[in-house]
């Protein structure tokens, strides 16, 4: 019983107790209610008032501040005498009932028990084993982390403050159980040398529902050679053909997903305006620096900020599998680590924009991806995704750097090299 618990926890134990997901159930039994004089409560009266090493503890159990160690020891509780004489009871023969079922968790939910001094809280047994322990008036409990397709049976106990119990009926379950899965993600058409797909596979079961199993899942590919599924089911077209891809999970395999590589044509466009913001120093917060030859990309939290836009291509020849934005890294100090976002709002004007008028970070900003960067190279992000995203026709992208104080220097379209301006390159196909 909890209540003997706590009377034989240690000094040391207290510490542990007051911050441990425990706490928040210890307050709601009614029978822990400190008296006004409680050492609990008052610390010239308690046996640990030093606090010593365990200042840290703020309240006590009644939410009241505290600045030392609470004292909830056997003298809280002797004074007080409580005649717990019956066990709880039910007032009906099955108060125990299955509230909801999904694939992998049971709710269950019960008509709440009577006693002569309170009913302390319910143990739940799962395949008659104690399986949790709920304090106060809670009438429902959802065990989750279950297997499909597995049958579970469940009880519960009412206790008492004299640790009496009384137990329900058992409730019998069978979860909804696995009957396939699919996969999507990869179009029946990819560009050879186009940017890596991804599968998704879900799983369906039979109460119609489905779920996310990709994580968990296993690839194959019929035509390795042509193209390749990696364990996290990415897939790179590495030769023009076909193949087929499956996934497996749970002694199911999906219907394969047939698809065929082609040769792709890539239309390259340099963007419209780049230009950076630099908040690291107050006087520049309102400067605009898009005449530069480079963007000072540095410090993460974003103190100094590359921003380019530009407009889709007015047409493209075949279908979209792919659009990279390549930049030329003219300077980069050892560890630097770009991270390219797409922007969901386009109303910033290249030519004004400031640190002080940059726009909001967005939940809706796609990251793109984050690239360790090297001086005097080329580096190439897929930024598919958001451009797939941007039916409004603008793209706008945000330059930071990831690892702090690591400085980069991208070059821009005013630097003087056309082999070096900020490019985008849409590689499309013609099924
Ligand atoms: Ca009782
Ligand atoms: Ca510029
Ligand atoms: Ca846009």
């Amino acid at each position: 019983m909890l209540k003997d618990a706590v009377l034989q926890l240690s000094q040391q134990d207290y510490a542990w107790l007051w911050t441990s997901s425990e706490y928040e159930r210890l307050r709601t039994i009614s029978y822990k209610k400190l008296a006004a004089n409680s050492p609990a409560i008052n610390s010239s009266v308690g046996n640990y008032g030093s606090g010593g090493a365990f200042g840290y503890i703020t309240e006590d159990l009644d939410r009241e501040a505290r600045a030392s160690v609470p004292d909830v020891g056997a003298d809280e509780y002797t004074s007080g005498t409580v005649n717990d004489l019956t066990a709880p009871s039910w007032s009906s023969g099955s108060p125990l009932a299955v509230a909801s079922v999904t694939p992998r968790s049971v709710k269950i939910s019960w008509l709440a028990a009577s006693d002569d001094t309170g009913v302390v809280g319910y143990n739940i047994y799962k395949d008659g084993v104690l399986y949790d322990t709920t304090f106060g008036s809670e009438t429902s409990y959802t065990t989750a982390g279950l297997s499909p397709g597995t049958a579970y049976t469940f009880k519960i106990e009412a206790i008492d403050q004299a640790n009496r119990k009384k137990a329900s009926n058992t409730v019998n379950v069978t979860l909804p159980a696995l009957n396939g899965v699919a996969i999507s993600g990869v179009s029946a058409h990819v560009a050879l040398g186009g940017g890596v797909k991804q599968l998704k596979v879900t799983a369906q079961f039979t109460d119609g529902s489905t779920e996310d199993v990709t994580a968990a899942a296993t690839f194959a590919s019929s035509a390795p050679g042509t193209l390749t599924v990696a364990a996290t089911g990415a897939v790179t077209a590495t030769a023009l053909g076909s193949a087929s891809l499956t996934a497996s999970y749970g002694g199911f395999t999906s219907p394969a997903s047939v698809v065929q590589v082609l040769t792709p044509t890539q239309t390259i466009k340099v963007v419209d305006a780049d230009t950076y913001v630099d908040s690291v120093y107050s006087t520049n917060t309102s400067t605009n620096y898009s005449t530069t030859t480079t963007m000072l990309i540095q410090t993460d939290g974003g103190k100094q900020i590359g921003y380019i836009k530009a407009s889709m291509p007015a047409s493209l020849p075949g279908v979209l599998d792919t659009v990279q934005l390549k930049l030329y890294v003219v300077t980069a100090q050892a560890g630097a680590d770009l991270l390219a976002s797409g922007l969901a709002l386009d109303n910033w004007s290249p030519t004004a924009i400031t640190a002080a008028n940059q726009p909001a970070r967005a939940f809706s900003d796609i990251d793109a991806a984050d690239m360790p960067v090297k001086a005097n190279s080329y580096v190439t992000v897929d930024v598919t995704k958001y451009v797939q995203s941007q039916a409004d026709g603008t793209l706008s992208f945000r330059l930071a750097m990831l690892s702090n104080d690591n400085p980069a220097t991208v070059a821009t379209l005013e630097n003087g090299d056309s082999a070096k301006v900020p490019t985008l390159i849409f590689t499309t196909i013609n099924p």
